[in-house]
C-alpha cells in the first residue's frame, strides 16, 4: 500500500466533520457575492482553471548558507518527491503539474513520464542547472557557466540546457526556465558588456534547440550568490535578452528577486504591456530572496500581482504559474499546500475587484475609491470559494487538516532512509 492510499479516507472523514460549517459559510459568502452582482458558479469555474505548478526541488527541506534540518520522511530521490507532489494535488486540486530540475531530477525522461502517467500528473517548465557542479563535469562553473570565459565552459552549460528540452520535450513540458549564478564579487572582476555578449551568445544556441511549441523563460534575481553584479540581475536586463532572443523567449518573474521595496506588480504590467511575460516563481520576502511561502509576508502585494495578471490574461497572455520556495522550519508538503492555496486565493479575490469602479475612480482622480475598491476585493474572505472548488473537485475543505489527519508524513518516513543536515541547503 501507498502512503497517498492514506488520504481519500482523511479527505472524505475531514470533510464530513466541516461539511455544515463550510455549507454556512458558502451560502453566506454567495450571497455577498450576489448582492454585488457577482455569481459564485462563474467564480469557482474562474478559480478551478487557475492552477500552480509544485517545485520538484520544493519537497524536500531546503536550507540557508549556514545549515540544513531535514525533517522525517524526506524524499530520497525524484520517484519519492512525485508522490509528495501527488499528495499536494489530491489535497488541494490546485497543481497538478511538477516543474522539475536538472540534474537533480536524474535523466531518464522515459520513467519520469511513467511515473506521472501513474500519479496523474504533468509537468510545466523544466529548470537547467549550471550554478553548481556535479562529480562527473569537466568544466567548473565556479566562475560563471553561460557567460564563463572559457567556451568550453560555455559550450559545457549549453549542451545542458539542450539535455534539458530533450528530457522536457519528452515528457510533455513546453517551456525551459533558465536561471544562472552568473556574476562577480568584486568591481572590475569581469567587463560588464563582455559578461553580457557572452551570455547572449550562449543563450541563442540555447534558443536555436527550442522546439518549435516551446518558449525560454529568462529569470532575473538581484543578487546571490554573486555579491556585487549579477548577470541576469533586474526585469530591465530580462527583457532585453528576451527581446533579442526572439518570441519564443520570455520574462519570468520570480517575486522574491527584487529589492525590498520594488514595485513588482509594476514590473509584471510593463512585461504584460509588451508581451514579454511568461510566466512566475510564487514566494515571498522581507528582505531578499527569502524564499518564504507564498503570501506569508505581504499577502496584499501578491493579491497586486494577481490583479496585474488577471489584466494580462485577458489581452490573451499565457503566463506558466510555478512556486519556487525554501521551506526551512516547515513540513514542505505543507508549506506547498499553503503557498498553492493563497496563491488561488490571491487570484479569487483580483477576480472580485469592481472593475468598473476602479475605472471611474481613476477617470475622477479619485486616488482613495481607487485604493478602498482593490482593498474591498482584497478585505472579502474567499475562503469557502477556495474550499468549496477544492471539495467538488474531490479534494478537502482543509488540506492541512486532512493531511495531518491522514498519516502521509509518517508513513513515508518508515520507507524512507533519515536525511543528513550536513552542510547548507539549496535555497
Ligand atoms: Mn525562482
Amino acid at each position: 500500500m501507498s502512503a497517498l492510499d492514506l488520504l481519500p479516507e482523511a479527505i472524505a472523514g475531514t470533510n464530513a466533520e466541516a461539511a455544515d460549517a463550510h455549507a454556512r459559510d458558502l451560502d453566506a459568502l454567495a450571497a455577498k457575492l450576489e448582492r454585488k452582482g457577482l455569481d459564485a458558479d462563474a467564480l469557482k469555474a474562474k478559480v478551478a482553471a487557475f492552477t500552480v505548478a509544485i517545485p520538484s526541488w520544493g519537497t524536500g527541506t531546503g536550507g540557508t548558507r549556514f545549515a540544513r534540518f531535514p525533517g522525517p520522511g524526506e524524499p530520497a530521490g525524484i520517484f519519492d518527491k512525485l508522490d509528495d507532489c501527488a499528495a499536494i494535488h489530491r489535497l488541494c486540486r490546485a497543481t497538478p503539474d511538477v516543474s522539475l530540475h536538472f540534474p537533480w531530477d536524474g535523466d531518464d525522461p522515459a520513467a519520469l513520464k511513467q511515473k506521472g502517467d501513474a500519479l496523474g500528473i504533468g509537468f510545466d517548465a523544466v529548470n537547467s542547472n549550471t550554478f553548481q557542479d556535479q562529480p562527473d563535469q569537466a568544466h567548473s562553473y565556479k566562475h560563471g557557466s553561460l557567460s564563463h570565459q572559457s567556451k568550453a565552459t560555455r559550450d559545457q552549460a549549453i549542451a545542458h540546457n539542450i539535455r534539458c528540452i530533450e528530457i522536457g520535450a519528452a515528457i510533455g513540458s513546453k517551456a525551459l526556465t533558465v536561471w544562472v549564478g552568473d556574476g562577480t564579487n568584486f568591481p572590475g572582476q569581469q567587463d560588464f558588456t563582455g559578461q553580457l555578449d557572452r551570455y547572449l551568445e550562449s543563450a541563442k544556441a540555447i534558443y536555436a534547440a527550442l522546439p518549435s511549441d516551446w518558449r525560454m523563460f529568462t529569470e532575473h534575481k538581484i543578487y546571490e550568490p554573486a555579491f556585487y553584479s549579477t548577470i541576469v540581475q533586474d526585469w530591465g536586463t530580462s527583457y532585453l535578452i528576451a527581446t533579442e532572443l526572439g518570441d519564443k523567449a520570455q520574462c519570468l518573474v520570480d517575486l522574491g528577486h527584487h529589492a525590498p521595496t520594488v514595485n513588482v506588480e509594476m514590473i509584471v504590467a510593463r512585461l504584460a504591456a509588451f508581451g514579454k511575460l511568461g510566466g512566475f516563481h510564487f514566494n515571498d520576502s522581507k528582505y531578499g530572496d527569502d524564499d518564504l511561502d507564498s503570501g506569508a509576508i505581504d499577502p496584499y502585494r501578491l493579491f497586486l500581482v494577481m490583479n496585474e495578471v488577471l489584466r494580462a490574461e485577458a489581452k490573451g497572455a499565457n503566463l506558466a504559474h510555478m512556486i519556487d520556495q525554501s521551506h526551512n522550519v516547515t513540513d514542505p508538503i505543507e508549506s506547498l499546500i499553503a503557498s498553492a492555496n493563497e496563491a488561488r486565493r490571491a487570484y479569487a479575490q483580483a477576480l472580485l475587484v469592481d472593475q468598473d469602479a476602479l475605472r471611474h475612480a481613476q477617470e475622477s482622480n479619485d486616488a482613495l475609491l481607487a485604493s478602498e475598491t482593490l482593498k474591498a476585493a482584497f478585505r472579502t474572505d474567499v475562503e469557502p470559494l477556495l474550499a468549496e472548488v477544492r471539495r467538488e473537485a474531490g479534494g478537502a475543505l482543509d488540506p492541512l487538516v486532512a493531511y495531518r489527519a491522514s498519516g502521509y508524513r509518517q508513513a513515508v518516513a518508515k520507507e524512507r532512509p533519515v536525511s543528513s543536515g550536513a552542510g547548507g541547503g539549496i535555497v
